[in-house]
């Protein structure tokens, strides 16, 4: 069996370094989801932008286990033998069994080895499962619940794998880390079988806790009450619950992504989660400091030119004045904060236009529906920029003036055709209908939250509004014939992301804005925002805007998202310029080189309770639950009456000098931040956790 190496992770800017001692060996690590190679939500993103710290962590005895699907594993996994002569065995053994088992490695950084089973091909066997799994756990799964059947063959296939490699002749210990409930019953199944091995389950979020915030409940203030097998069965899901639980209770190391999660978890699932596993980046750095400053001007240049095309016909403002917002994320209008980003949309609306600002807003809502295709008119708009920007750019024109070799005669520039080519591309830039709010058509528009909402509160894109809505109910993609950027980009050229989540467990799109330098708002309801909270003193500073939505009303948390808005809408350009940079200093913090070492004391607590013979793991320090915190920026003038708005502020004169030192002012903050900081020790995590056993779990 190949070494696997113990990890030392070093230097972070002003952040702790860390080193691990811990003799992996003998040790392979599983690491099992639903989403390995298959994108459907957060998850994903999870195990992709962590596979390169693990795998130079555990080398070549690191493996992730997925499911097989076919479109996936064409485009991002080169099919080999298997490595490893104890997982060759298994695969082989499973396939002379009826299964089909791949192995791969997945073209990710890091190329870490992939198994994908193919559920499908092995459904012949799912109602004999399906009684094992009554007659041993008494959880009964619907015929008609597709994802929970293959939750069943899926778990019943990853345990036979992981039963195979532990019955080779000199067993490695075997690790296996299974992440939500979709991949749960495989964990169960190896600790009913009583199988050598350790096993760690991560909840991203529970479904019950998914299901109750998406109803009209106050959901934190009655965590406590929930008659839980009860709420479960009204929404027709107590076997997913039962699974979930299950995997839940049996785990030797039960993690989650976020404390207020933990807390979800602990009266939800009836365990309180040993160590909480935060989730990272994998943050690029650029050698130039403010590259990203650049990225962000040639990103918003793009959105500019989408504008151009979208607006044609009413482009009455100014564009070196427009600020650009987005919400982005599965489509769940009231979980995700849409309802109230909306809300406060239509009140920035009103005091921009009471306050005669020259400001103009627009919000990008960008969440997946059920579409049929862009529709005509913001197709329309794009063909009308372009043909407007080819006329202008006339190759006729440029030939003349290249063809002088000298400084051209303006008056002999353009011709009496050229002006009437004009005249006419200007002319049909002229429209009778206000600029869409949609750009597909929607299948079930009358009934769409967000389309009902506008129409509620009247944001239409009219001239007199300050405040645009766009709402583009498909992911961005760099082939889209719309706004042919990806994700990336996108956020890139946005001046401000929006996630007012009621239920968010962690959050990865205000933290994709901080490691790309953009500001966000999140709320002191998702685990992002209480994470930027606990670890930074004055978060706004940052661009970090934490709304709260747990100790006020509806309304409260609506005026004081409008307030944020408008202080941002207030800032100007250099006020933004410094902000971004303080924004993007944070990024170390969200970085897998960081936040990887919570998965790895996971790990190691799970060795050691399943193995005390070999592993002995030894708890941290208590203190080092204090963690660290970012101190305010030293720019931050000290004053209570200046330093109200921590966002910076400066005067409208300034607006447009975008030439100020910028390294000087990083440079200032950057020395602030290496000095008062309360680091944790040396070896330990800065987050809270219980110590293994605590629970009374083995
Ligand atoms: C970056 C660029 C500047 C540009 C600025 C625009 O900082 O380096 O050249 O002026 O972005 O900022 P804004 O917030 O107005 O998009
Ligand atoms: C979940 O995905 P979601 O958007 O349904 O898992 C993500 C990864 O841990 C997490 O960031 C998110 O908050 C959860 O909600």
């Amino acid at each position: 069996m190949p070494l696997a190496r113990s990890l030392s992770i070093t230097s972070l800017s002003g952040l702790e370094e860390w080193d691990e001692e811990f003799d992996l060996e003998d040790a392979v690590l599983f690491e099992i989801a639903w989403e390995v190679a298959n994108k459907v939500g957060g998850i994903y993103t999870v195990i992709q932008t962590k596979a390169r710290l693990t795998a130079e962590e555990w080398g070549e005895n690191y493996f992730l286990v997925g499911p097989y699907v076919e479109s996936n594993v064409r485009t991002q996994v080169e099919l080999i033998e298997p490595t490893n002569p104890a997982l060759k065995r298994a695969i082989d053994k499973m396939n002379s069994s009826g299964c089909k088992v791949y192995f791969g490695r997945w073209l990710i950084e890091g190329s870490p080895y992939v198994v994908l089973i193919d559920v499908a091909f092995t459904a012949w066997n799912l109602d004999k499962w399906k009684k094992e799994l009554w007659d041993n756990f008494s959880i009964g799964v619907p015929w008609f619940d597709r994802e929970a059947n293959d939750a069943v063959l899926f778990g019943f296939l990853t345990a036979w794998l992981l039963g195979e490699v532990a019955q080779c002749e000199e067993p490695p210990h075997i690790l296996a880390h299974f992440h939500e409930w979709l991949a749960g019953l495989g964990l169960a199944l190896c600790r009913q079988r009583q199988l050598p091995v350790a096993t760690i389950f991560t909840t991203h979020a529970t479904l019950l806790g998914r299901y109750l915030c998406a109803g009209s409940v106050d959901f934190y203030n009655n965590l406590a009450d929930f008659n839980v097998d009860k709420e479960a069965g009204d929404r027709q899901i107590y076997h997913r619950y039962c699974l979930e639980r299950t995997a839940a209770r049996c785990a030797h190391v039960f993690t989650t992504v976020s404390q207020i999660t933990a807390v979800e978890a602990e009266h939800l699932l009836k365990r309180k989660p040993d160590i909480i596993t935060p989730n990272g980046l994998n943050v690029k750095k650029f050698s130039a400091m403010h590259e990203f400053q650049n990225l962000h001007a040639q990103s918003k240049n793009r959105i500019q030119e989408f504008i151009r095309g979208h607006f044609y016909g009413h482009l009455d403002f100014n564009l070196d004045k427009c600020l650009f917002l987005f919400i982005a994320g599965r489509y769940e209008f009231s979980n995700k904060g849409a309802d109230i980003f909306l809300e406060a949309l239509a009140r920035l609306n009103y005091l921009l236009r009471v306050n005669h600002s020259d400001v103009t807003v627009v919000a990008f809502f960008i969440m997946p529906a059920r579409t049929n295709n862009f529709n005509v008119e913001t197709l329309k708009g794009q063909a009308v920029r372009k043909q407007l920007w080819e006329t202008l750019a006339c190759e006729k024109i440029i030939k003349r003036m290249y063809f002088y070799g000298q400084l051209p005669d303006v008056s002999k520039m353009l011709s009496k055709d050229d002006f009437t080519m004009m005249k006419r591309a200007i002319f049909a830039t002229q429209r009778q209908c206000q600029p869409p709010i949609c750009t597909h058509n929607m299948l079930e528009d009358s009934n769409d939250p967000i389309l009902t909402c506008i129409r509620r509160i009247g944001l239409f894109n009219s001239s007199a509004d300050r405040v645009k809505v766009i709402f583009h109910p498909e992911f961005l993609s760099s082939t889209s014939p719309l706004l042919p950027m990806d994700y990336e980009e996108f956020v890139r050229g946005c001046h401000l992301g929006v996630f007012p989540s009621y239920y968010e467990p962690w959050g990865y799109t205000p933290a994709e804005c901080t490691v790309m330098g953009i500001p966000s708002i999140s709320t002191n309801l998702s685990g992002f925002g209480c994470f930027m909270e606990e670890h930074i003193a004055d978060p706004s500073a940052y661009g970090i805007y934490i709304l709260d939505r747990r100790y006020r009303g509806v309304d409260e948390s609506c005026n004081q998202l409008t307030s944020y808005l408008f202080q941002f809408c207030q800032q100007s350009r250099r006020a933004r310029i410094i902000q971004r940079n303080r924004t993007e200093r944070l990024s170390d913090l969200l970085d897998w080189r960081y936040l990887g070492r919570y998965y790895i004391s996971a790990r190691h607590m799970a060795l050691a309770k399943a193995f005390p013979d070999t592993y002995f793991y030894q708890p941290h320090d208590s203190d080092t639950a204090q963690g660290f915190r970012y101190p305010r920026p030293a720019s931050v003038p000290p004053s209570p009456s200046l330093s109200r708005h921590s966002s910076p502020r400066q005067s409208e004169a300034e607006e447009d000098d975008d030439r100020y030192d910028e390294d000087a002012e990083a440079e200032k903050d950057r020395l602030n931040i290496r000095q008062p900081l309360t680091l944790p020790s040396k070896k330990g995590p800065a987050l809270p956790y219980t110590l293994p056993g605590a629970n009374g779990e083995k």
